[in-house]
């Protein structure tokens, strides 16, 4: 059969009924839902994540917790979810194995990237108490070295002028609270699902940050009526491929253009800190805890510290997935070394887990052949995610004066995948990170010495934090990395790290980080 025939029907609530019976679908009544909660940014990772999630609870104990889909960015919802109703296949895929299911939690999508219009109408509705937010790490508009508000922003310099028509992610929340406020006043918890640490702090920093600003009583309104718990959310979910799209027509006979992929693995843990009513999401697998802190460090060393790992070296060493990456004995075994001897012993103990167990996990989900995660993708925005991911880690192990010659790799990982992307390296590939620009002016103005390009990039605050990058031992270390990584044999330099025992590695002398 051929992809996009005409012949194939499109998914929507008329199709329901008449799905081959290998395809799962929801088992309660959608016409009866109201929509309860809203969700900012509509992609692959709400989809297979939080969304499941409700649609399970959904199933479970039926409530009212139909979820609004917002978009403030590209791409635009109601061509593909709006046109089918909000229901989209999420496909758990693990080597050959496939589980389908339709997803019927999302009731409605509102499109609000030309203005911040219809996001606000939604957001500031009486009839909506929670509001969960994947909008990227680089959304929340701080500084990822310090969490606070980068007031230096274009974003943000045009929120604190035009409240009314804010563009920003704190600016059409604080926008959103300052209109609840003036109406019905209802209490709302906003929930961070992105991937950075104590995201709840961070996204009640910023958005506080605007609302002092405003000096109408609107910041103690929100130190009263909101909720900003953080959370921890895991499971794999890259951007759906047109093969994803033609893998269920061609299983399974519809035609459906918001599909979604994730392994088998999921996750949530969330902070125990409410405003108003709250899904019970615990019912259906989620953990609401007193602390997340020990599981998101966890998370975010051990999983996503292997996936940039992989993803900026898999890239150097001309990989296209993260499978593809961890496949090369090389890669394989300098991420697990680096995860077991550097990362493990800077992990606070998570209640219920195994460190060992935890990364052998990880690095299991992480060979999935059937998820066919872009090394290019996880490297996007990677200034936005080696604090969280590698630097924290390493600033942990300077301070016991541990060697951080595995850890700084990675680091130097991304330095190198970003200046090979500059001009004056003959521009090897694309890239899309915020400073993606800045490290090639740092290229084009230094060239190709590693030691002149360290200092260029280390001195960049809102990265490295001026303490870590004062640090003579962190220095040296990542100017050696870099050096090895640009060469002409990058893999060679990383099998020579990694072949060198760990009680080779000198115990560096303690210092401040
Ligand atoms: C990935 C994450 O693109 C990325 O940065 O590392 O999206 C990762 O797949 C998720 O955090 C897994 O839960």
């Amino acid at each position: 059969m051929k992809a996009g025939s005409a012949s194939h029907e499109t998914l929507g609530p008329a199709l329901l009924s008449r799905l081959p019976s290998a395809v799962q679908k929801p088992s309660y009544d959608r016409t009866a839902l109201t929509p309860g909660m809203a969700h900012i940014g509509v992609g692959a990772f709400h989809r297979c994540h939080q969304a499941e999630y409700t649609d399970d609870l959904l199933s479970h104990r039926f409530d009212r917790w139909g979820v609004v889909g917002l978009n403030i960015r590209p791409p635009n919802l109601s061509e593909t979810l709006g046109r089918q109703g909000g229901l989209y296949t999420r496909l758990i895929r693990e080597d050959d194995k496939v589980e389908a299911r339709v997803i019927g939690s999302i009731v409605s999508v509102v499109d609000s990237q030309e203005s911040s219009a219809p996001a606000l109408d939604v957001l500031a509705s009486a009839g909506i108490d929670m509001v969960t937010l994947t909008v990227t790490e680089k959304g929340y508009c701080h500084i990822p070295s310090n969490g606070e508000l980068d007031v230096a922003h274009p974003d943000i310099v045009h929120d604190l002028v035009n409240r009314q028509t804010p563009r920003s992610v704190p600016g059409i929340l604080a926008r959103a609270l300052e209109l609840r406020m003036a109406s019905h006043g209802r209490p709302v918890t906003l929930l961070s699902c992105d991937n950075i640490p104590t995201n709840g702090v961070i996204l009640a920093n910023v958005v506080q940050a605007i609302a002092a600003r405003r000096g109408d009583g609107l910041a103690d309104w929100i130190a009263a009526n909101v909720a900003f718990p953080s959370a921890m959310v895991d499971r794999i979910a890259p951007a759906t491929s047109e093969a994803d799209i033609e893998t269920v027509e061609q299983r399974f006979g519809y035609r459906d253009a918001a599909v979604v992929v994730g392994e088998p693995f999921r996750q949530w843990v969330i902070e125990q800190k409410f405003a108003g009513r709250v899904p019970r999401w615990d019912l259906v697998g989620a953990s609401f805890v007193d602390d997340v802190t020990p599981f998101e460090h966890l998370k975010m060393r051990v999983l996503n510290g292997a996936q940039t790992t992989l993803a900026t070296l898999g890239v150097l060493a001309g990989h296209e997935h993260t499978s593809d990456a961890i496949a090369d004995p090389l890669l394989g075994t300098f991420v697990r070394r680096m995860l077991v001897e550097e990362t493990l012993p800077t992990l606070a103990p998570v209640p219920g887990v195994s460190p060992q167990a935890y990364v052998e996990q990880s690095l299991g989900r992480l060979r999935n052949t059937a998820i066919r995660h872009r090394n290019h993708q996880i490297a996007t925005d990677g200034s936005q995610k080696i604090v969280q991911r590698l630097l924290n880690p390493i600033r942990e192990r300077l301070r016991r004066g541990e060697s951080i010659a595995l850890l700084s790799i990675p680091v130097a990982g991304w330095m190198a995948y970003l200046i090979k992307a500059s001009a004056r390296f003959g521009r090897s590939w694309e890239v899309s990170d915020p400073y993606a620009d800045k490290v090639a002016q740092i290229a084009d103005a230094v060239g190709a010495d590693a030691k002149a390009l360290a200092d260029g990039i280390l001195a960049i605050d809102t990265i490295f934090d001026p303490g870590l990058a004062a640090n003579e031992n962190f220095r040296t270390t990542i100017v050696t990395a870099l050096d090895g990584l640009l060469s002409n044999d990058p893999m060679g330099f990383v099998g020579h790290a990694c072949a060198l025992p760990a009680s080779a590695r000198l115990k560096q002398p303690a210092q401040s980080a």
